[in-house]
């Protein structure tokens, strides 16, 4: 039995079926989330993400529950940096740079403390985790062969932060065809204007990039599709 989902989102409804979807987690990393990783050595106040984790947690939940794909990422390098450019290294005056040594394990590399996704969000056994060494979650990784494998069609985002690695995963995503929807309240910026101008951007022009909705739809829509 196919579970159709049907909700109300902008710029207009968004349906998907939970066997041809997947929600997609980006970066939701100590890096990024707690003081001491990457997001804080670029100059950034990291408190104001936390505040998105319990609406993540209660999506990934009822996601797991329905029996939906679900895919994290990292954004990660290799130990030896092969795969991180120096221009992105170098970029600007970072109090530490990628795969410096900082309060939680070298910055940025895989197998670090700090590059860990948080636990409230852990991934479980069987889900996707996807590192991926750019902003983009399909630059140089599998995930366009992962959801092919799964004939996925259209995909849910979440994660951090909106306007850098969430909204560079969104588009192209949209490139490669899939219907996309980022979940308002599962998402979060260092900067509340670049968060609020991300999600008019994704959803202006009649959906140029996709839909947003709060994450509450999406869970009405999954209450309903379960009693039915
Ligand atoms: N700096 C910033 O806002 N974001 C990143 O560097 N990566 C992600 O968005 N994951």
């Amino acid at each position: 039995m196919t579970r159709k989902l049907q909700f109300d989102a902008q710029p207009f409804g968004f349906e998907c079926e939970v066997e041809r979807t997947a929600l997609v987690i980006i970066d939701m990393q100590r890096d990024f989330i707690e003081p001491g990783g990457f997001g804080e050595s670029l100059g950034n106040d990291v408190a104001l993400l936390a505040a998105i984790v319990p609406a993540c947690q209660a999506v990934l939940t009822a996601w797991r529950q329905a029996g939906g794909l679900v895919v994290h990422t990292r954004e990660s390098h290799r130990p030896d940096l092969a795969d991180c450019p120096p221009a992105k290294r170098n970029r600007g005056n970072p109090l530490l740079r990628i795969g410096d040594l900082g309060p939680m394990g070298r910055i940025l590399v895989q197998g670090e403390p700090g590059n860990q996704i948080i636990d409230a969000l852990k991934p479980a056994a069987l889900e996707i985790v996807i590192d991926k060494p750019g902003k983009g979650a399909f630059y140089a990784t599998p995930l366009q062969a992962r959801l092919q494998e799964r004939a996925i069609r259209k995909l849910l985002f979440m994660g951090v932060t909106t306007e850098v690695c969430v909204q560079t995963s969104m588009r192209e995503a949209n490139d490669r065809g899939y219907d996309c929807l980022l979940l308002e309240d599962c998402t979060e910026s260092y900067f509340p204007r670049f968060k609020t101008a991300t999600l008019e951007m994704v959803r202006a022009q009649g959906g140029i990039v996709g839909w947003t909705a709060p994450s509450a739809h999406l869970l009405a829509a999954m209450g309903k599709a379960q009693n039915a």
